[in-house]
């Protein structure tokens, strides 16, 4: 598309024919000026190409106009000249140079990665950031992530809502709630869209899926935790768990397959490999007798903690789905098995050693429901509204929710969840 900026792309400049004029717009990457010559290495979201100006051949204007400090923003003009000595094969021989902004403050860090920034430092100047080749890559895949959950969802007959998230009382149960204003009342952010996706299908909507930002006040400040995050979530209609863990199954594997077709040069840029690996399924029974025989500490009715999550990849690879956790440590909603009661019909999925993604079937029998919630010291008055949904014809139904940011955590080799959400929320920060 050509508009006052630019006629191309830095990736399309390829094609050009020698000799073409051409206009490409970004920022000053990196300068270097030997005196007679000016190089200049303009970077826009494609690419970087070189653009060459010398005494003698360039007009001198346009010469002085290159004399820019990195990270300006520009357009410039210029014609394309084969030479195999440039890294793409092709140079740039500017006709017209222009500064679109000029720099008011120098840059907090380098962009070019030449020297190293902290995480936090990186994060405050986040718009910055964000035209460093690797965090572009992350973003790049998580953005590949979406498109993967989105076709798997479209494949397999799964309506898009949205839910509020604004709300009124607990959506997990809990106390990890921001507590908002609401006009004369107090009102919540949304836990989890769990409620409403769940009264969706009682509805009659059948497959519903939905991408969220989920809200939680956890004051633990650790590297797999955001106090704002992103769920990818799906809830069905005349299903129960085992029907839900089938999904989980096909919906991973699209994500897979996306980041491998879409974001190959991404992975190559921040030096990560993974192969397609295959989902294991293992009963929390079974699996804790296995951790326990290897060492660990675990009991029946205990989390998994993050040396088991560790061991659980050694031992099974490096995608399982843990099934069936005991009833007392999952969420309210979880519907007890039949068979054993003493655990439900749950899972999550462990992804090189890091939960990504959980669900079970649900409760649809009110009294059932209400013992549960009672069990857990949490008050059914609370929860009438959702109760009485299971009042009017609820079918049995089950559901997940997989993390975006912890799968693009696992996906990008990244070592902290922040890294792979935009602008995190965490105890400390909010801004940017
Ligand atoms: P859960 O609370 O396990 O389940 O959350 C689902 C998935 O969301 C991600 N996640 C987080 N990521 C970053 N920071 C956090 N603080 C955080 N909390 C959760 C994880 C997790 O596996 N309603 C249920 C799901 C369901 O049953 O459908 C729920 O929210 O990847």
């Amino acid at each position: 598309m050509r508009n006052e900026y630019r006629s191309h792309y830095v990736s399309e400049l390829a094609s050009v024919p020698e000799g073409s004029e051409v206009e490409v717009a970004g920022w000053v990457h990196e300068t270097r000026n030997i005196g007679k010559i000016i190089f200049l290495l303009l970077r826009d979201h494609s690419g970087i190409v070189q653009v060459t100006a010398k005494e003698g051949t360039s007009d001198p204007q346009v010469m002085k106009a290159m004399d820019l400090p990195k990270e300006s923003v520009v357009t410039i003009r210029g014609r394309i000249k084969k030479n195999p000595q440039v890294r793409n094969g092709f140079e740039l021989l500017p006709v017209r140079v222009i500064d679109l902004n000029p720099l008011e403050r120098s840059m907090p860090f380098e962009v070019t990665g030449k020297v190293p920034a902290e995480l936090d430092v990186r994060l405050n100047y986040r718009y910055v950031d964000l035209r460093r080749k690797e965090t572009t890559a992350i973003f790049n895949i998580q953005s590949a992530v979406l498109h993967g959950f989105r076709n798997f969802a479209a494949k397999n007959g799964f309506q898009e809502i949205r839910p509020p998230s604004i709300v009124e009382a607990a959506t997990e149960g809990g106390a990890d709630l921001f507590q908002i204003g609401y006009f004369e009342k107090k009102a919540y952010l949304a836990q989890s869209p769990q409620i409403y996706k769940q009264l969706a299908v009682i509805g009659g909507m059948d497959r519903v899926f939905m991408t969220v930002p989920v809200f939680r006040a956890e004051k633990h400040n650790t590297i797999f935790h955001l106090n704002e995050s992103t769920q990818m979530d799906i809830e069905m209609g005349f299903a129960d768990h085992n029907d839900a863990i089938a999904m989980l199954k096909k919906a991973f594997s699209s994500i897979l397959d996306a980041v491998l077709k879409e974001s190959a040069a991404d992975l190559e840029t921040l030096g990560v490999e993974f192969q397609k690996s295959r989902v294991k399924d293992v009963t929390y029974k079974k699996a804790i007798s296995k951790l326990a025989a290897n060492g660990s500490k675990i009991e029946f009715g205990q989390d998994f903690s993050r040396d088991d999550e560790t061991m659980l990849t050694r031992l099974y690879g490096d995608a399982i789905i843990v099934k069936e956790y005991p009833t007392s440590i999952r969420a309210f909603y979880s519907m007890p098995n039949s068979g054993d009661p003493e655990v439900s019909n749950s899972y999550d999925l462990i992804y090189k050693g890091l939960e990504i993604s959980s669900g079970a079937q649900r409760i649809h029998k009110p009294s059932l429901l209400i013992g549960a919630l009672e069990k857990r010291g949490l008050d059914p008055k609370e929860f009438e509204f959702y109760i009485n949904a299971f009042r009017m014809g609820a079918p049995p139904h089950a559901g997940w929710s997989l993390g975006l940011e912890r799968i693009t955590m696992k996906l990008t080799g990244s070592t902290n969840i922040r890294e792979c959400a935009m602008f995190p929320r965490d105890r400390e920060r909010l801004t940017p």
